[in-house]
């Protein structure tokens, strides 16, 4: 408790205020900020959760090393040792608080249909009960954190601001990677801007009703969670979890689940509306200069972080791929100043990279081995006897012993006896964008980058071939709205098993999913009605595997052979074979130079079993089933051509 004291009373901003205002009012806000509404709703939720102070973060690099060092002191935080990772700390999080809680995650539209199928749904009255009771004295004996954050480059037309109220410094810090975030945030918001409000506690009050003080612990957190989004009103409200997309709610709860709500909604506004996407961007560069921007959607934890950075592999000499971003994008039409043609431009709304830790490393993804010097912040990896930190995947050699991300003695000998990982699966790094080497030029550009083309991609063991390019629009929505794809760590539960992960967005779609395709279909149409093309639409699949279990495809940067192959197909300029559902490169229609892989083990990863397929088609069917109410036509003709050319393929 004495932490937050400390703090409260030698922190500038909490001191001016006090002063300013003559009598000490703990909750009053600095006199930098001059919207009234969010002083008032700041106030409103102070006195509901109770906090011992109040805490505006204005992004400046003190008032962040304040907050480390006391996290420091706190036992929250590890500073690792500074000759090998300046500035930069590592995080254990309570084992039971490691990844986001999908089942804990809802959607409360007023009509439980608008939240669809797919999403958790409770009554907005009876969650607000719930939550207000869940709220009431939860940040007793600590600081509430005012954290205004912008998503997307500061006064960008496609940008949006929120402001988050946090009881976890923890989260402070992160947000301060993850987004823009300070007081040139609330300059931006002026004395009457809007932005999507926030509120999170870890859910563990210091002091109870009776005024019984507890001792903190390095990683609070409560067993009951509740990751709730109220879309019509544009809130969020986190109790419970410190961790990841649980917390920092400019990211998966903002930027996906209330931001594709919005996308939807601005089409009955503007006849368009915008697109919010689980998708990285990246730009590729041929050698004589021609550039084009695809943005790609994946699952969680299938490799976004390491395709947004590939370094292209020896043979393709003068290509480029350049990062805009990792995890997600915001897509908004727009005419291009020179053609006057309709375009997709977008923005990467984050400006830092929350990547999954183990698995990269100096082999697969360098770039970002180099983003990690410096500045980062570590959760759930290993920590090394010299002070720095390490991970399954990150060097071939493990070291000779280390304390794994539980705190327990870790040796490369007990890891083989006892089956035991030095870090978790789903540990994280935060990183700021700007310090990876393939960062683009235009990443931070407030006009975002012209798509070009889009890829939709699972993590598939069979079935699904390396890469198909749709014949159209709508092959392509179908495509990404069948998409399945195995579960990984990054979300608590069951992994492995195959779901149905419709354009990577299943838990991240704020809205009815037969509602979003019905929006993915009406945008293409409308561009294609204003005499516009439409971005290429291409699927892939980097993970089959063959009977050893083993993967197939080379994967990280040979996967520059298929950006190579789209590449080409944009400007009409590379050869494939139709099929059942699109067109897939023949054996001679990739770029092999440096690799040696032969047509046998193509064929094993772009074979298309009719059999399988079969199977495939039945769980389409059980999504479509699923979603009936709201499902567009347009995709069931979508499924009976496809239905009928395996017929004809079986026949
Ligand atoms: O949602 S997180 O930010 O924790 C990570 C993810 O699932 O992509
Ligand atoms: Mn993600």
């Amino acid at each position: 408790m004495p932490l937050t004291t400390s703090l409260n009373t030698n922190h500038p901003s909490i001191a001016q205020s006090a002063s300013t205002r003559g009598a000490p009012d703990p909750w009053a806000s600095p006199e930098w900020v001059r919207h009234q509404g969010l002083s008032e709703w700041v106030r409103q939720i102070a006195e509901l959760a109770q906090p011992e102070a109040i805490l505006w973060c204005d992004g400046s690099e003190s008032q962040n090393q304040l907050l480390c060092d006391q996290m420091v002191e706190a036992g929250t935080l590890r500073r690792l040792n500074p000759a090998k990772r300046p500035n930069s700390y590592l995080a254990w999080s309570d084992p039971s608080d490691v990844a986001r809680v999908e089942d804990r995650t809802f959607i409360c539209s007023n009509q439980r249909e608008d939240a669809g199928p797919t999403n958790h749904w409770v009554a907005p009255d009876a969650m607000r009960a719930t939550l207000n009771g869940l709220f009431e004295g939860c940040m007793r004996g600590r600081t509430l954190y005012v954290i205004p954050f912008s998503m997307g480059p500061l006064g960008s037309p496609i940008a949006q601001i929120g402001v988050e109220l946090s009881d976890s410094p923890y989260v402070v810090v992160n947000m301060r990677i993850m987004t823009r975030m300070g007081r040139a945030v609330l300059d931006q918001l002026g004395t009457d801007g809007t932005f999507v409000p926030c509120v999170h506690s870890v859910g563990m009050p210091l002091v109870d009703a009776q005024g019984t003080v507890q001792a903190d612990v390095a990683w609070p957190c409560n067993p009951t969670k509740y990751i709730v989004h109220f879309p019509e009103t544009r809130e969020i409200w986190s109790f419970g979890s410190g961790y990841g997309g649980n917390a920092l709610l400019g990211k998966k709860c903002f930027a996906l689940r209330i931001a594709s709500h919005m996308g939807r909604a601005a089409r009955d506004q503007d006849g368009m509306g915008w697109l919010a996407e689980h998708m990285l961007i990246l730009g590729v560069t041929s050698p004589s200069g021609d550039k084009k921007h695809i943005a790609a959607a994946f699952p969680s934890a299938c490799g976004k972080t390491n395709f947004a950075m590939l370094i292209p592999p020896a043979g393709f000499d003068g290509w480029k791929v350049t990062t805009i971003g990792d995890d997600i994008a915001w897509i908004r039409p727009r005419p291009d100043p020179v053609t006057g043609q309709m375009r997709l431009y977008a923005i990467n709304p984050e400006a830092g990279y929350f990547g999954v830790a183990p698995g990269t490393g100096y082999k697969t993804n360098p770039n970002a081995m180099a983003t990690l010097h410096a500045n980062v912040i570590f959760t759930n990896v290993a920590l090394t006897d010299d002070g720095d930190v390490w991970w399954e995947g990150m060097s071939e050699e493990p070291p000779a012993h280390c304390l794994d991300w539980t705190g327990r003695d870790w040796t490369p000998e007990s890891a083989r006896a006892e089956g035991r990982k030095a870090a978790h699966p789903n540990a994280r790094f935060t990183a700021p964008a700007s310090q990876c080497p393939s960062v683009d030029p235009a990443w931070d550009d407030p006009a975002g980058v012209a798509i070009d083309a889009f890829i939709f991609g699972g993590r598939r063991s069979s079935t699904v071939p390396l890469v198909t390019e749709a014949r159209d629009w709508v092959e392509g929505v179908y495509m990404a709205a069948t998409m399945g794809s195995e579960t990984t760590a990054a979300a608590a539960g069951q992994q492995g098993v195959v779901r149905r992960d419709p354009f990577a967005m299943l838990p991240f779609c704020g809205y009815h999913m037969g509602d979003y395709f019905a929006h993915w279909l009406a945008l293409g149409e409308a561009l294609q009605q204003s005499g516009s093309t439409v971005p290429h639409i291409f699927c892939v699949n980097w993970f089959r595997t063959d009977e050893q279990g083993r993967f197939v495809w080379p994967g990280f940067g040979d996967n520059m052979r298929v950006l190579r192959w789209m590449f080409d197909r944009l400007n009409g300029q590379s050869g494939g074979t139709e099929h059942l559902f699109g067109v897939t490169p023949r054996y001679e229609d990739l770029d092999w130079q440096g690799l040696d892989f032969g047509p046998t083990r193509y064929q094993r990863i772009t074979s298309i079993e009719s059999a399988q397929w079969q199977e495939e088609l039945k769980l389409h069917d059980e999504l479509f089933e699923r979603l009936a109410q709201r499902m567009p036509p347009a995709l069931r003709v979508a499924r009976d051509a496809l239905a009928e050319r395996l017929r004809l393929a079986v026949a």
